[in-house]
């Protein structure tokens, strides 16, 4: 920093009046320190300069087909084509988004037919994909929420913490993860969730749980409800992978739903990037059931009034694209089969890389990998095994262990299992 001050003092001096006044307005950020990269997003950044040929990026959670490609869905790129071919304008949407979009979000998450629905008690406005709806969320809370504090399981999705942080909540924690059997710590999450103070707010991720890839079983989640129920606690659930855990949209949205069926008021969060691989279109929706019709209308007030400062209205080619996609009984068949492809690819993609390690003769248990569930793969492998993978391997992941199964295809995982087993052996 003092080096930085320095070099501009020196600048300033050795130039004539105009360019020193330039200068000095090149030094307003002297002060601002250099920030760290993003956890997730920095791997993708160090897998980039990497020169090996055989490096693998397995940080980032965006899906590839087996040759490594990223992968646009067929159903997309026939809803594309339908959109453009009727040649419609490009005019702003109204602050909650796209009416034909938010509708069908709301009937993938409740089912047309769920009470929420035909009460119309659902407030659903669309949002810059899973993150921004979690923003708004956040914002909501902040705003009306009086114990200004939210519940998360640790860990969680990395960027959780800066979304309710930012927002002005306090962070708190539940016990999810139990790193001795990589599974599910069932007694420490029903535990911490019933000391939690009534009228809070408690996080869960409806399926595929990020980074962990861990999920209650039903009966966990049932228990979970009547806790929530007994303490008076408001769930909010993210659920950016309805689909693609199971390869079943119904399934995998099966414990909020179940969550709802019990009477809960909740706020949803819902992300079209990866169930129909729209990442870059930002594709989301943010829903708060409420109790009745008329609170519904004055919460969505409310939740106009915080988005219309922040971007004033969501983008529109990717919400035609879903809602096409959502209403055309025929494309929505297509994209459930596809959605079901790619989960199930990942599904063979955990198996393989099981038996690989197996055949490279490594002797841990790896029964995890093909226990978890979802995009992400909750290794067990340390900060210093992810560093040797990065050095010696050129094989790229988050330093908590957390590889992106969606990356592993049959022409790289054997070369995965064997730079995994040189690390761990
Ligand atoms: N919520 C959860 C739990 C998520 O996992 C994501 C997506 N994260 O994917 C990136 C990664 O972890 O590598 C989101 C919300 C929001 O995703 P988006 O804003 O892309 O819809």
């Amino acid at each position: 920093m003092a080096m930085i001050r320095h070099s501009c003092h020196f600048l300033r001096k050795q130039l004539s009046p105009i360019a020193a006044s330039v200068a000095n307005h090149h030094c307003w950020w002297s002060n601002v320190e250099m920030g760290p990269p993003d956890a997730i997003l920095g791997v993708t950044e160090a897998f980039k300069r990497d020169s090996n040929p055989n490096k693998l990026n397995l940080g980032a959670g965006a899906y590839r087909d087996d040759n490594g490609k990223p992968y646009v869905l067929p159903s997309v790129i026939k809803a594309e084509e339908q959109i453009v071919g009727m040649k419609l304008d490009k005019e702003y949407l109204g602050i909650t988004g796209l009416p034909a979009f938010t509708e069908k979000a709301a009937d993938l998450a409740f089912l047309p037919d769920s009470d929420v629905r035909k009460e119309s008690r659902n407030v659903t406005v669309q949002s810059i994909s899973g993150t921004g709806s979690l923003r708004i969320g956040a914002n909501f809370l902040a705003k009306f929420l009086d114990s200004k504090a939210i519940w998360l399981p640790t860990p969680s999705w990395g960027n959780h913490n800066p979304i309710f942080g930012h927002a002005g909540l306090q962070i708190k924690q539940y016990r999810y993860y139990d790193s001795k059997t990589c599974g599910f710590d069932a007694s420490g999450a029903m535990e911490d969730l019933n000391k939690i103070p009534e009228k809070s707010v408690v996080l869960f991720h409806a399926c595929a749980h990020n980074p962990t890839g861990v999920d209650p079983s039903f009966e966990n989640w049932k228990e979970m409800s009547a806790i929530c129920k007994s303490r008076n606690l408001l769930p909010y659930f993210d659920m950016a992978y309805q689909g693609f855990a199971s390869g079943d949209t119904d399934r995998d949205a099966q414990a909020m739903r179940y969550f709802v069926s019990q009477g809960h008021n909740m706020l949803l969060s819902q992300s079209f990037a990866k169930n129909m691989g729209l990442y870059g279109e930002r594709v989301g929706a943010f829903s708060i059931v409420c109790a009745d019709k008329e609170e519904a209308k004055r919460v969505e007030s409310q939740v106009k009034i915080i988005i219309r400062p922040m971007y004033s209205n969501p983008p529109l080619h990717g919400a035609r694209i879903a809602s096409t996609i959502l209403s055309d009984p025929a494309l929505n068949e297509q994209w459930l089969t596809e959605v079901k492809g790619m989960a199930d690819r990942i599904i063979s993609m955990r198996s393989q890389l099981r038996e690989n390690l197996a055949n490279e003769g490594s002797t841990r248990n790896w029964q995890h990998i093909t226990d978890q569930i979802g995009m992400f793969c909750y290794t067990g492998l340390t900060p210093e095994n992810v560093d040797r993978l990065a050095s010696e391997f050129a094989v790229y992941l988050t330093r908590d262990g957390r590889i992106s199964v969606a990356g592993v295809s049959c022409g790289n995982v054997g070369y995965l299992a064997r730079s995994i087993h040189q690390v761990t052996k």
